[in-house]
């Protein structure tokens, strides 16, 4: 409970921690520390920072479609018992991430029991839960969107016994990226179907998570392309319009991940804002990508690190309380030793951005050139806030002098300099 926590505005001298028990009578006790090193210490991840990995993440094998696994398999209880050691809060997982898709009832038991022991023991949580709706030859063409009525419904009873083994766990969010739902052929004359068929899908699902209970909030995650040629809702603002056509929309958000919108060359920065502003952020995928090439899934901030600050900061700005889940995974050419690596950095990353985020917000110079950028009318703005008819009138009798706006500079070059700087760490 009384855990320090940034918010609490505890600061150290360099002087403090690095003191090396040198008395008047005495030499030093302990060796120096670099300033660096003190810093460094800074950014731990803790539990209460709510970082969470999914098992297929940190247990990615380095298969990729030209060559063979780099990587030994690594246990789920090995999994949580390494991660737990780093700081995170938990693991999300698919059905066959723990339970192999031909586990007898029996078999599902003792792995079950097994992986909840495993989670006592190491305190960690299970925040997220999916299905495997890709993996398996029958998802080749689809699952919940496919043309044939018994694979679709195999799909529903798949994902039945998914929610109930993810509630099993204490899941409260459930995931739909649906990796196979999409097309490489239009001619087969699927694509107003799919729609229809999904959106039966998650009505359904919906009303057996109220039915058993479950309480589940369900966050769609899209994406454009790969399994697929094309996939159904490719980015957030498809997902977004298709929730309102659904029966419990409230039940219904996002599940955004930056390497997906990046693929098609996208602002993810914008579409988290979209996602906020309709109170729809119900997690979200943390990773890296450069555009335009395949879904890489590189550690958080790996590549574009202006866009994982800006990320991080509408994410610490707006208060968002989920779980910050990396959805990446180590480079294929490491070994495990560079997969613990790659979680670390990818927590410690998103702590120091969030630290940069706190120097941006607290730099005076920045605070200044933004006010001056968000120029304020309070006059024009009672006139525009709401249509009114005196409102219209008064705004239409109002004189502009159009040279003078068109003349004015914003200032953005100098802000997004700063911005650098404070990346940079030279500020
Ligand atoms: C898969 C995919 C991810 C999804 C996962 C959830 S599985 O790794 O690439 O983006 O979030 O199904
Ligand atoms: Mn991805
Ligand atoms: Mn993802």
């Amino acid at each position: 409970m009384y855990e320090p926590k940034p918010e609490h505005h505890f600061t150290f001298g360099l002087w403090t921690v690095g003191n090396i028990g040198r008395d008047p009578f005495g030499n030093p006790t302990r060796a120096a520390l670099s300033p660096e090193y003190i810093q460094v210490s800074m950014y731990e991840p803790k539990p209460e920072h709510h970082f969470t990995f999914g098992l297929w993440t940190v247990g990615n094998i380095g298969r990729d479609p030209f060559g063979n696994p780099t990587r030994a398999a690594l246990s789920p209880e090995y999994i949580l018992e390494k991660l737990a050691a780093l700081g995170a809060y938990g693991v999300n997982l698919h059905d066959n991430d723990l339970v192999p898709i031909d586990a007898t009832p029996a078999e599902r038991d003792r792995i079950v029991l097994s992986f909840k022991k495993a989670l006592a023991d190491t305190g960690m949580k299970v925040p997220m839960a999916t299905t495997n709706l890709f993996g398996d030859p029958a998802f080749k063409d689809g699952a919940f969107t496919n043309a044939n009525a018994q694979i679709r419904a195999y799909a529903i009873q798949k994902a039945m016994n998914s929610m109930d083994l993810g509630a099993e766990l204490g899941a409260k969010t459930y995931v739909f990226w649906g990796g196979r739902e999409g097309a490489e052929v239009d001619a087969g004359g699927n694509t107003l179907n799919a729609l229809a068929y999904m959106r039966e899908a998650m009505n359904y699902l919906a009303e057996y998570s109220e039915d058993q209970g479950y309480g589940f909030k369900f966050a769609i995650e899209p994406k454009p392309n790969e399994p697929r040629g094309d996939i159904y809702f490719p980015v957030v603002g498809a997902a977004l319009a298709f929730i309102y056509t659904l029966e419990k929309p409230h039940l219904f958000g996002l599940n955004p991940e930056v390497a997906h919108e990046t693929m098609a060359g996208l602002n993810f920065v914008h579409a988290i804002a979209q996602a906020i502003d309709a109170g729809k952020l119900f997690h979200i995928d943390l990773n890296d990508q450069k555009m335009g090439r395949f879904d890489q899934d590189l550690r958080f901030g790996a590549e574009n690190i202006k866009q994982a600050f800006l990320l991080v900061k509408l994410l610490e700005d707006t208060g968002y309380a989920g779980m910050k889940h990396f959805d990446a995974h180590a480079l294929r050419t490491e070994d495990e030793a560079g997969v613990w690596e790659f979680a670390k950095g990818c927590m410690r990353t998103y702590l120091i951005l969030a630290e940069k985020v706190k120097a941006f917000n607290a730099d005076k110079e920045i605070q200044a050139l933004l006010e001056h950028y968000h120029l304020k009318d309070p006059n024009l703005s009672n006139l525009t806030a709401k249509y009114s008819p005196s409102n219209a009138a008064a705004l239409k009798a109002h004189s502009f002098d159009r040279a003078a706006l068109g003349a004015r500079g914003p200032g953005l070059e100098l802000i997004d300099q700063l911005t650098m700087e404070v990346l940079m760490g030279v500020r």
